[in-house]
């Protein structure tokens, strides 16, 4: 455990803005928008007292700490518990949770499997499955108008048919990947009633996912065989092959999921955007990213402090936690105009919604092939998208996600 009232004391010392804001707390993680604001305007860091832990939610910073690797390390863990001083839940992951030079290999291996080139191998396949989900969906209803909940009917079906067919995960149990998931996000923040909801199935969960990570239980077509074929080839060891599809399962649906149910929810609640899409299709793929940007669909990863480390004049003790706060740094009116604003004409690159540096989202050409293909299917066959009742949120310690958003669709 690090020593609470000795870092407050420090903190004291650099004369550090300090906030008993908790970016954890129910109501917080239901809108997280005015936090994200109190942290910014408090300054370019800044301690939280309920976690005894730093904050950066400037964009300037958090972009400045996500490439200076060395002083914030990920190998203590990226979620509020120390690996350095506690032991993990889980064996950590050799990518999300390590630093040069363990990260190098499995790093270099999962990029090379899903780099740009590997969208024009899955492009025919998922644009033909996008367009069959959505004419499915369309054809069970009469008159040119249809209503259904966007999350479960298109954000959730979408990537569940797609990637697990793409990574060789078998038909059977894929109703798992999303509770996995989805306990693992929250399993990055506090023990709070989120992780004790979910507790009680994490061991089976975490079982299945492992089984499914031997060559075995793949098939022979998908990432999970070509991983296993690297370490055949030297480049990874047999014992890190298995930690490496492991990644795929824990950060290759929940994210696309809610990151296409930020973007369906962006465009059925800005009409004029979802026109300009129609009449530009070009336009899908800066519709993602400018999601990415609005809803930051993974809103904080932690670090930890290698040494004394300066940052804007204060000072993060060695050893301390970091929380950076990936969708206040999306939204700093310090760099971008209008923040809050889903606006396709703005140049959405530079987000930190996929990351930055060496730990940036290895996945995100999958997930704007993803986007990319769904969104062409419905820009073909529908008019005019609306709610057509209340959206849920889902809360979550890590991600901003929806339970539930009901759509109303006029056919074209
Ligand atoms: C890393 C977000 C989709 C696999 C990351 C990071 C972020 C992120 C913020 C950086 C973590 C850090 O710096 O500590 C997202 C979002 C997605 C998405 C918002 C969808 C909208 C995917 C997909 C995959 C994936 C589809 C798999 C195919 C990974 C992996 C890492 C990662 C393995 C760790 C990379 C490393 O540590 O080198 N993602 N991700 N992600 N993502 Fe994604
Ligand atoms: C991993 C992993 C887990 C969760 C998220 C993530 C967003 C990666 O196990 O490597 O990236």
């Amino acid at each position: 455990m690090t020593d609470a009232p000795a870092t407050a004391l420090r903190s004291a010392g650099t004369r550090l803005p300090v906030s008993a804001l908790d970016p954890f707390d129910r109501d917080v993680l239901e809108d997280p928008l005015p936090l994200q604001a109190a942290l910014r305007d408090a300054g370019p860091l800044v301690y939280l007292s309920t976690h005894d832990v730093y904050a950066m939610a400037r964009y300037e910073q958090v972009y400045a700490a996500l490439r200076d690797w060395q002083s914030f390390e990920s190998g203590g863990g990226v979620g509020l518990s120390n690996f350095r001083t506690g032991k993990p839940w889980r064996s950590p992951s050799i990518l999300l949770e390590a630093d040069p030079p363990y990260h190098d290999a499995p790093r270099r291996v999962l990029a090379g499997l899903l780099g740009p080139h590997t969208q024009r191998r899955l492009r025919d396949k998922w644009r033909a499955a996008a367009a069959d989900l959505v004419d499915e969906l369309l054809a069970g209803h009469t008159g040119n108008s249809a209503e259904f909940d966007a999350v479960a009917s298109l954000a959730e079906a979408f990537p569940l048919r797609a990637f697990p067919d793409a990574v060789g995960i078998p038909d059977s149990g894929r109703e798992n990947l999303l509770p996995f998931s989805d306990f693992l996000f929250n399993a990055f923040g506090p023990r709070n009633d989120l992780v004790a909801l979910g507790a009680p199935r994490a061991r089976e969960l975490s079982a299945w996912v492992n089984s499914h990570c031997q060559r075995e239980a793949l098939t022979e077509d998908g990432f999970g065989a070509q991983i296993w074929a690297a370490a055949d080839r030297g480049e990874l060891t047999p014992e890190q092959a298995p930690l490496v599809v492991r990644s795929l399962f824990a950060a290759g649906v929940d994210t696309t999921v809610h990151g296409l149910a930020a973007l369906l929810h962006a465009l059925a609640t800005h009409p004029a955007q979802w026109q300009r899409l129609r009449a530009e299709p070009r336009l899908v793929r800066v519709a993602f990213d400018e999601a990415v940007r609005w809803a930051s669909p993974v809103q904080t990863f932690f670090r930890t402090a290698t040494g004394d480390i300066r940052v804007a004049g204060g000072v993060v003790p060695a050893g301390a936690k970091v929380l950076l706060l990936l969708g206040a740094a999306n939204r700093d009116p310090r760099r971008w105009d209008a923040p809050d604003a889903f606006d396709l004409s703005r140049d959405p690159s530079g987000h930190l919604g996929f990351g930055f540096g060496l730990h940036q989202c290895v996945g995100q050409h999958i997930a704007r092939l993803e986007a990319e293909c769904l969104l062409t299917a419905l820009a073909e066959r529908v008019e005019t998208i609306e709610l057509a009742g209340p959206t849920r949120r889902r809360p979550n310690n890590t991600l901003r996600a929806w339970d539930s958003v009901p759509i109303r669709v006029r056919l074209a």
